[in-house]
């Protein structure tokens, strides 16, 4: 297949490699030199370092019942279709009785349901129109939706429409290369809210990017709850310690192996260095700090807790809190990774499994493989979005080829 590049970039792709100058917001491309490289002013001395780049995207192909069949669990696991012809589904919500709500590109909120409970959904439906609805959250019989700027919520009627939407929120920065935001409401009942950077990296004018929010029923603004989180799509509360976590995208550009995606445990207050200070302290030349060096800022910035492979995109973060599966997976968390553009070979395009122990993340292994084919040059699913349903399996959405999978274990 073709290597395609973004944007203007294309034009370079019969080399799987190309340099880029970048000296602060201007970016220079040639074609004679195998490597970036970062140039930073700090003070009066320049600091210079290389990096080589790949931009790699896999070929789309069909989600065949074949390809389907030949996708890898652990021992015991099934996936199946539970929907299909929806576009580009992104988030879900399910409701105590099983309904599910899904988001699509296209605006639209989507009813999916199984009333025969033969794991797929006879029912699909559009129940909203709502430009740029990503993110959703249920609670007392309410529909909570995020679009770009604002959140809504409207009443679940009885039959699973959705009443007159009313704003919680309204001004929410504009999006800019982040405009996925996400919500969910936690142990503590306070609708917590994830607004990416508008930018790859960069100082952001606007304070509430590159934040994770917090609201409660009695405030009228949002307040910031943390900072320096690039975009965080993903977050959920470990289900023992009430402690919240949440899976951070890394910068683009910085080399196959950087900036690698980053679960954080996420306090209130903290800052979790982007855009200068990613990973395990290290510092992101291409943007300097403005009144203090990287070794400055960095001693005000939280580390993550774990790494993972650097442009997987890491999207839906969820604990297991179900009894289908088998008892270790209970109180493991689930990721999605929508996958790579950015990086060769290709990662993510998979769904993820990680364990805990005492509280703290312990170990990460594939759940669900074989969306990407072909030694990585093809892919036929990206998973975006996933819940737990009432009775334990799991749904996840990807947004290539309209299908929401159902998950299931079962022994043997
Ligand atoms: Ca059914
Ligand atoms: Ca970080």
């Amino acid at each position: 297949m073709e290597l395609n590049a973004q944007h203007t970039f294309s034009f370079l792709y019969k080399s799987h490699i190309f340099p880029i100058y970048i000296m602060k917001k201007i970016v220079f491309i040639f074609l004679i030199f195998p490597c970036i490289n970062l140039f930073a002013q700090q003070k009066d001395s320049v600091i210079t370092t290389s990096k080589q780049v790949h931009v790699f995207k896999p070929e789309k192909i069909e989600a065949t019942p074949e390809r389907i069949n030949n996708l890898k669990l652990p021992s015991g696991f099934e996936i199946s279709i539970f929907a299909k012809d929806l576009g580009k589904p992104r988030i879900m919500a399910v409701t105590p009785d099983g309904s599910v709500y899904v988001t699509r590109r296209s605006g639209a909120v989507n009813l999916l349901q199984d009333r025969n409970n033969d794991g797929k959904a006879e029912i699909n439906k559009k129940v909203l129109d709502l430009k740029g609805a990503h993110g959703l959250a249920i609670k007392d019989d309410f529909l909570y939706i995020i679009t770009v700027t604002e959140v809504v919520k409207g009443k679940i009627n009885k039959d699973h429409s959705i009443g007159t939407l009313t704003k919680i929120i309204e001004d929410l920065p504009d999006g800019g290369q982040h405009p996925n935001r996400t919500i969910a409401f936690g142990p503590d009942e306070k609708l917590y809210i994830s607004v990416g950077s508008d930018c790859n990296a960069c100082a952001e004018t606007r304070e509430k990017n590159a934040t994770l929010l917090q609201i409660d029923a009695s405030q009228k603004k949002p307040k910031i709850f943390a900072k320096g989180l690039r975009n965080t799509i993903g977050f959920a509360w470990h289900p023992e310690t009430n402690v919240l976590y949440g899976m951070d995208h890394g910068i683009d550009w910085l080399g196959d192996d950087d900036q690698k995606e980053e679960l954080n445990k996420i306090e209130e207050g903290k800052h979790y260095g982007w855009p200068y200070i990613y990973g395990n302290g290290e510092y992101n030349l291409t943007d300097q700090p403005e009144d203090s060096s990287w070794e400055e800022f960095s001693k005000k910035t939280t580390n993550p807790e774990m790494l993972f492979t650097a442009h997987s995109a890491p999207m839906n973060f969820i604990f297991y809190k179900g009894n289908m599966f088998p008892q270790e997976y209970k109180g493991s968390s689930f990721i999605s990774f929508h996958g790579s553009w950015n990086r060769k070979p290709a990662s993510g395009y998979k769904l993820m499994n990680l364990t805990w122990e005492n509280g703290n993340p312990k170990e990460a292994s594939d759940f669900v493989t074989g969306f990407l084919t072909d030694n990585g040059t093809k892919y036929f699913g990206r998973p975006v979005g996933l819940v737990e349903m009432p009775d334990g399996s799991l749904l996840l959405s990807d947004d290539s080829s309209g299908i929401i999978y159902r998950i299931t274990y079962s022994k043997k």
